[in-house]
């Protein structure tokens, strides 16, 4: 296979301030009173509603992906491989009960019912962008608080050096962890994310329980998932039932199916062409025309210095 990582934007470019999003422009936000517009049609038949207040000074200003879009092209392997398979497939997944296990390198390990989460971190909605690596975006009001504020919670111990996260292992509930099933081969089951911890507890990082003001629908990875909005989409794991303090890098599994195309830091980067693919602009789900990818997908001003002397091009 031909590997091909030549920049298509000049180092100039790619530097340009104008194609940041400025710190000034998520702060934008703050002083509008910014009402959430109401759910693209009704919430769909499941979704029971969660609200929170909008954390303004954390949220694009941009309306949100119509929330049909959102729910309906996905991917979520373990449903297969296609973008219709999740909504058409995703009905067999059983988001209650559900707990989450925070373990590994910790003084205080723990096993978290979905809904003790809930009801102990304050919620906030954070309107942002998920960007895919196949080159397509959307803008979602995430539901969800800091994961930095469980992982204090069970007082790391400081030998952790990288979070991992693990997703429900369950060939009942998730058709495609069946061997035979076509696309049971696609990934090595369970799907196993994995950040640095600095990044993991960086205040973007958000545990996420819902959306468009209702619980997580299940294509979207419920009940609960991780949303990084900085990293391509494939880092933040859905439907995650284990996070774990480790000492050594994780092995993804994204990294096993194929580690020359999706590398473990995986910022978004307009500079750093997918093997097979430009990664320099994305469409919009329900927009036509494509954008410029923003490097740091639009928040270069909030995470860029966690990568201060790191080449972005061997550490893709
Ligand atoms: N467990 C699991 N998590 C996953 C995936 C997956 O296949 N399985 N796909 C990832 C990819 S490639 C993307 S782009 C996002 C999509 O999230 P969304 O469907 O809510 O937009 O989920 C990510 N999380
Ligand atoms: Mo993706």
């Amino acid at each position: 296979m031909l590997i091909r990582r030549a920049p298509r934007f000049a180092a100039s470019e790619i530097t340009d301030p104008k194609l940041y999003l400025s710190r000034r422009e998520l702060m934008a936000g703050a002083a509008a009173l910014v009402l959430m517009p109401a759910p693209g049609g009704a919430a769909t038949p499941k979704g029971q509603a969660l609200t929170a207040a909008r954390n303004a000074a954390f949220s694009l200003t941009e309306p949100p992906t119509k929330i049909d879009h959102a729910t309906t092209y996905n991917n979520f392997y373990e449903f297969g491989v296609n973008k219709d398979d999740p909504s058409r497939l995703a009905h067999t997944l059983r988001p209650r009960p559900w707990t989450v296990q925070v373990d590994g390198l910790v003084h205080k390990p723990k096993t978290f019912d979905v809904d003790e989460l809930i009801r102990l971190f304050p919620l906030e909605e954070r309107v942002y962008s998920l960007r895919c690596v196949e080159a397509w975006s959307m803008v979602i009001p995430w539901i969800g608080f800091p994961l930095a504020s469980l992982l204090k919670r069970v007082e790391p111990t400081g030998q952790g050096k990288f979070v991992e996260f693990t997703t429900l292992l369950d060939p009942t509930q998730f058709p495609a962890q069946k061997p035979g099933f076509f696309g049971y081969s696609s990934l090595d089951w369970p799907y196993v994310e994995g950040l640095r911890l600095d990044e993991a507890l960086h205040p973007l990082t958000l545990l996420t329980v819902g959306m468009y003001g209702q619980v997580l629908p299940n294509p979207n990875g419920a009940p609960v998932r991780m949303v990084v909005p900085w990293k391509y989409g494939f880092k933040s794991a859905k439907s995650i039932v284990r996070i774990r303090l480790v000492s050594e890098q994780p092995k993804t599994s994204w990294e096993k199916a194929a580690s020359q195309e999706y590398g473990f830091y995986s910022n978004v980067n307009p500079a750093v062409s997918h093997p097979r693919w430009s990664q320099a602009d994305e469409r919009r789900i329900g927009e036509f025309r494509r954008r410029a990818t923003l490097p740091f997908n639009g928040y270069a001003d909030q995470v860029a210095s966690l990568y201060t002397g790191m080449d972005l091009k061997k550490f893709y």
